[in-house]
């Protein structure tokens, strides 16, 4: 499954490889791919809840705006 998270506050390559490595994490999160220009981070996994992706996110201190 795919899902699209618009997550604002990241601003630099650090701030991308914190996110992606918080949600790499997460149990069922397969690959993990971040858009910085539009804040879109796609993430492949197996079935994770939105609300697992989206606190892995908050947990680090970044706002998830959008679930697609
Ligand atoms: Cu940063």
């Amino acid at each position: 499954m795919e899902t699209l998270l618009i997550v604002d506050g990241m601003t630099c390559s650090h701030c991308e490889a914190s996110v992606t490595k918080a949600l790499e994490e997460v149990k069922g999160v397969e690959k993990v791919d971040v858009d910085l220009s539009t804040k879109e981070v796609k993430v492949t996994h197996n079935d994770v809840s939105n609300e697992k992706l989206k606190e892995a996110v908050e947990d680090i201190g970044f706002d998830v705006s959008e679930i697609k």
